[in-house]
This record gives C-alpha cells, sequence and structure tokens, in this order.
C-alpha cells in the first residue's frame, strides 16, 4: 500500500514536471517565430549634375534616395542669351584701302583657339563689319584684327612697315556690343592670335 501510494506520488510528479516543461517550451516547439524586421537599405548617393550649357550655370545635382537609388542629376544651365558684335573702323581706308583686314574674336576664358574669325576688303570709310550672335552674355572677349599691309594673308607685325595689328577688349558682356575704331599706330594687337 505504501509503496503503490509513493510510486503513485512518483507518477504524479513526473507528470507535473512533464506538464510544466512541455508548458515552458511549447512555443519553440509550436509554430516558427516571425523574422526580425530588415534593416533599411543605404542610402543612395545624390546624381550628378548636368554639364553646363555654354554660358549657362551646372545643373544641381539630384536628392539622395532614401534607402534607393540616387536621385537623378540635374539639368545643364541654359546657355546664355547671344549677343552681336559690330565694329566701325574710320580712316582705316586711306592708310590700308584695298588691303585686307583679318578679324579673330578670343574668349578671354579659353586661349586654346579663337572662337571666330573672319575677314574683310578694307574697301570703305568706316569699314563696318558685323557678326550676328557672335558673343554670349556674360562672357569676355578680346578681339584681335590687322590690316595685312604685304598681302601675304598672314600677320607680320605689328610694326611700323609691316602688318598693322591692334586689339580692343570686349568684357563682360551683357548687351550687343558695338566697336568704334579710328586708324592709329598704337599696334597693340597680337599676330600670335591669328
Ligand atoms: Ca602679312
Amino acid at each position: 500500500m505504501t509503496y503503490r501510494r509513493n510510486h503513485k506520488w512518483v507518477g504524479r510528479i513526473a507528470a507535473a514536471t512533464l506538464s510544466l516543461l512541455m508548458g515552458t517550451f511549447a512555443p519553440a516547439c509550436g509554430d516558427d517565430d516571425d523574422g526580425g524586421a530588415g534593416t533599411g537599405g543605404t542610402a543612395g548617393t545624390g546624381g550628378t549634375g548636368g554639364a553646363a550649357g555654354t554660358g549657362g550655370t551646372a545643373g544641381t545635382g539630384g536628392t539622395a534616395g532614401t534607402g534607393g537609388t540616387g536621385g537623378t542629376g540635374g539639368t545643364g544651365g541654359a546657355n546664355g542669351a547671344t549677343f552681336d558684335l559690330s565694329f566701325s573702323g574710320t580712316s582705316f581706308q586711306g592708310a590700308h584701302g584695298g588691303q585686307t583686314m583679318y578679324f579673330a574674336l578670343w574668349n578671354d576664358a579659353d586661349q586654346s583657339a579663337a572662337e571666330d574669325t573672319w575677314q574683310a576688303t578694307i574697301d570703305a570709310n568706316p569699314l563696318t563689319v558685323s557678326r550676328p550672335d557672335a558673343l554670349v552674355e556674360g562672357e569676355s572677349y578680346t578681339l584681335y584684327y590687322f590690316a595685312d599691309v604685304d598681302g601675304d594673308g598672314t600677320c607680320d607685325g605689328p610694326a611700323v612697315a609691316m602688318d598693322h595689328a591692334w586689339s580692343e577688349p570686349i568684357p563682360n558682356v551683357s548687351a550687343d556690343v558695338a566697336i568704334d575704331a579710328t586708324h592709329n599706330v598704337n599696334f597693340d594687337g597680337d599676330c600670335s592670335k591669328h
């Protein structure tokens, strides 16, 4: 009787312990736990700004994406407005009538090559030439020109008895530019610009 009773209690204790253990570990043995929250993606870098148009302003880079792809590059700046260049040369015909005047327009910010070149026969007084849309707003130029005294098509000077070469500054363009030059012997040109 005593043994049976003790045995019965041992059984109850064992069952209770098992029940407790099962209760403790039931969640682990049941349905899978949901996964943890993912880590946010890396923020994208902003896009590269578009190239500046001639005489324009560079575009602004795009805004960085939030955990996504980089922003789109900004659009290039709009080209600056263009303006006309005109030249009126007084008394050149008397000294250089029939000769050819060569012009070379240089952008002061780019000394690699002339922006524009042209020529005209000196057959009127004043000698007038015009170059529509030759100048971009905000840019600075220098106009070089020479009278080809010896008629060989190249600039040989400047010096008296050689070709006569001059220059005119055209700073910070903001409107059409009209240059009024009068023949003079201050040869401030530069043959290397032709
Ligand atoms: Ca010459």
